[in-house]
């Protein structure tokens, strides 16, 4: 029996509300007071009371308005094969192809299935073979753990159909998947809600699906029955080899851009499992690190095209009508580690459903801004889905970030300094200008040093002790907020330059970012996580919000800072290793700007680790967040635990930045001056090795081969020759790049 879990990336349960607190405003100065008085607690109870969304917000998602991304269900296939056990059993995908396949022997019989799914033609394709005629006997069903019919609409044909829950007891989106049988050789026939195909030698299913969600992205029409009709009526009338063709041609479009050769040994010709297992505990294997970040590249070709929705906390891979957080849009880290990849591994087209994402907010993100800041602008807290979700979470501890916004503006921002698309940004500037209004509205002054502190706010996720010992989350002035924002008012202000346009406002930006409070290294010689010295409940956490400004941000490096990196170092030292998937991911990356590559190596080993579910999992049932079963299951996905897509993405983006790094500073007139950094942070392992097609800030394409740890050959390449510095084997080298021949820039509209 085989079960292949179906997804479709608009499939969201609940509907568009306003979970804004109208007039929460009112409590803004009370909650300030409390905060600036030291009564953090009280001031967390107050927002707890008043200050969060309304309604049940994000929990239990899939029967709230809030909704749940779900899946579209399940094919399953049951062989009427004989009763011999089966040899010889393969299982593969090839990365480079995205193609699956499965073969095996069973009673004398060759079986093997090819599957592969295709965006041009918008069908999941799936070829059964027997090398015997008549081999090939299976009955064909759908199912949904819930909300579905099935029914055989033609001799070869099932129509799955169905309609979610809108979260208010009415109806929400409406689903349909198409399975189509194609046999030679034998007969396909329908027995009620099942296709049973008979001693053929070869069978084809096609499955198209499509949904009416009509947010921002993903609409296929108003009638998805008819939508799947059509898709796969215009698949049926291509052959196999073509749709194939097709398929190939395009994910190789953006797969072939980049490049990687790491040492092999002899691991790389064991099962996945065997090898990550071999890996994690000291084996030498760095080619891994390569497979797995192809991985990530195929993951995010896989869940990200232009047009549609995000890739969602499980990627588009959900198998289960209750996601876990509801696979939902976490902006505090997780979907914003989905893209890290996307610019420096050459596809800044699969970047634009982000950019989609953050248009959606804006309108309802007006709203929050007026509600519970009286501010202009827009902006959006913690958690958002397909519904232009922007309240506050249902929680302080949490719920209470105001970060979301800003960290989503420096996504425009990175897609223009790796483009240097002057049209995008000419887009992208008055989303980012009206961002950095409500922040300017909704700074307050602190007494003590007269800096600029956001509150109420709380550094995503960790807690503190307040001075008579009790634990708060809420705080003014966490270290994340104000490295944030002192990117976003910068990036502001000089996308303002390079446009000409706004010079006051521009110039205003640039003083308040002067005003924000300062990055500040503690006693104990880490970088403070909060305004005040506080210690942290654990000391252990996942989150390493406060070293944003080294990695995703670009305030702290050790070039330029070389005192807040050593700082930063401390901090992750005192942190540690031991965390979920994405929190390794975001380490790694953090310790490639370190430039120690042994211990980016380290992490890939921890990051590796096989695991299953179970092992996350408390004698509860529920799980743990310590780093507990986090790691890799067997298919290469990410565990936080459970399953989540972000390990992958921020794992690939992670071995990119080892390789590479990139900074662009303003030299005058809103001009980029860049640095290029060549294997900064390279482990003694990676001994020689081979890189192609990696972009770097600036606008540049970069090649890198090197032995010995040392470069040995490199290029670096733009659309103009431009001239750049390039760190070579820790020297810097004035160059003029090369001139690109085939101009493979790329154009994406926020
Ligand atoms: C943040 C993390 C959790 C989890 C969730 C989806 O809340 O702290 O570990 O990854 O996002």
């Amino acid at each position: 029996e085989e079960r292949v879990v179906l997804n479709e990336n608009s499939l969201w349960s609940g509907s568009k509300q306003d979970a804004d607190r109208e007039g929460a405003a009112r409590f803004l100065p009370e909650i300030r007071r409390l905060l600036l008085e030291g009564k953090n607690t009280e001031a967390e109870k107050l927002v707890n009371e008043h200050f969060t969304c309304q309604g049940g917000g994000s929990s239990h998602g899939a029967k709230a308005p809030f909704g749940s991304y779900q899946t579209l269900g399940n094919l399953r296939i049951k062989f009427d094969e004989g009763g011999g056990a089966p040899s010889e059993y393969r299982r593969e995908l090839d990365l480079a192809t995205a193609l699956a396949r499965v073969g095996y022997t069973k009673d004398g019989i060759r079986y093997s299935r090819e599957s592969f799914v295709s965006a041009p033609d918008q069908v999941f394709v799936s070829r059964y073979m027997s090398d015997k005629p008549g081999g090939l006997s299976f009955t064909v069903a759908l199912d949904r753990p819930e909300r579905f019919e099935v029914r055989a609409t033609a001799p070869g044909e099932l129509l799955m159909t169905g309609t979610l829950d809108d979260g208010r007891g009415g109806k929400g989106v409406s689903y349909a998947a198409r399975l189509r049988a194609v046999v030679r050789g034998g007969e396909v026939k329908g027995e009620g809600n099942v296709l049973r195909v008979i001693k053929a030698k070869e069978v084809i299913l096609l499955l198209a699906a499509a949904t009416d969600y009509q947010g921002f992205a993903g609409r296929k029409s108003d009638d998805p029955a008819a939508a799947t009709a059509r898709d796969l009526g215009n698949a049926a009338s291509k052959d196999y080899e073509l749709l194939h063709a097709d398929q190939m041609a395009d994910h190789g479009k953006y797969f072939h851009r980049v490049e990687l050769r790491l040492p092999e040994t002899p691991a790389s010709l064991l099962p996945t499992e065997e090898r990550l297992r071999a890996f994690s505990v000291g084996g030498e294997d760095p080619a891994l690190a390569a497979l797995y970040f192809n991985f990530g590249r195929y993951l995010l070709i896989s869940s990200s095209r232009p047009g549609g929705l995000p890739a969602n906390l499980q990627g588009l891979w959900a198998e289960e009508i209750q996601a876990p957080w509801n696979a939902d849009w976490h902006l505090n880290i997780n979907v914003q580690m989905n893209y890290w990849p996307a610019e420096v591994c050459g596809v800044p087209e699969l970047h634009e459903p982000l950019f989609r994402l953050i248009k959606s907010l804006i309108e309802p993100g007006r709203r929050t801004a007026r509600s519970y800041y009286d501010a202009r602008g827009w902006m959006v807290h913690v958690i958002t889905n397909p519904w232009g979700f922007t309240s506050p979470g249902e929680q302080a501890s949490w719920g209470s970030s105001i970060i979301g916004s800003a960290w989503l503006c420096h996504h425009l921002w990175e897609h223009y300094a790796f483009t240097g698309d002057l049209e995008f940004l000419r887009q992208a500037y008055p989303i980012m200008k009206e961002a950095s209004l409500f922040y300017t509205d909704y700074l307050m002054e602190e007494p003590e040093h007269h800096w600029l502190v956001t509150g109420p706010s709380n550094s995503p996720e960790n807690r503190f002790f307040l001075p008579d010992g009790k634990k708060a989350h809420l705080c003014l002035g966490p270290t994340i907020d104000m490295q944030l924002l002192r990117e976003l008012f910068s990036e502001t202000a000089w996308a303002a330059r390079i446009l000409k346009v706004d010079p006051e406002r521009s110039k205003e930006l640039d003083t308040m970012a002067g005003r924000l409070a300062p990055n500040q290294i503690a006693s104990d010689g880490r970088l403070q996580e909060w305004l005040q010295p506080y210690r942290e409940v654990d000391p252990t956490h996942r989150h390493i919000s406060h070293l944003w400004g080294l990695y995703p941000g670009h305030q702290i490096s050790r070039n330029m800072t070389p005192e807040f990196a050593e700082a930063c170092r401390k901090s992750l030292e005192a942190r540690g290793d031991k965390c979920t998937g994405w929190a390794l991911a975001w380490r790694l990356n953090c310790w490639a700007r370190l430039g120690d590559g042994d211990h980016c190596e380290s992490l890939l080993r921890r990051l590796f680790t096989p695991t299953r579910v179970e092992e996350g999992k408390g004698p509860d049932g529920k799980m743990y967040y310590d780093g507990r079963g986090s790691g890799t299951f067997a298919n290469l996905f990410d565990s936080c635990p459970p399953f989540q897509i972000d390990g992958n993405f921020g794992g690939a983006a992670g071995i990119a930045e080892m390789l590479l790094q990139s900074s662009v500073r303003e030299a005058g007139d809103g001009k980029m001056e860049c640095l290029i950094e060549l294997l900064p942070a390279l482990p003694k392992s990676w001994r020689s090795g081979k890189v192609r097609g990696l972009r770097a800030r600036g606008g540049f394409l970069v090649d890198i081969e090197w032995k010995d740890g040392m470069v040995i050959k490199y290029r670096v390449a733009s659309t103009e020759a431009l001239p750049v510095t390039v760190r070579v084997n820790g020297y810097p080298e004035k160059i003029l790049s090369d001139p690109l021949v085939d101009g493979t820039s790329h154009q994406s509209s926020p």
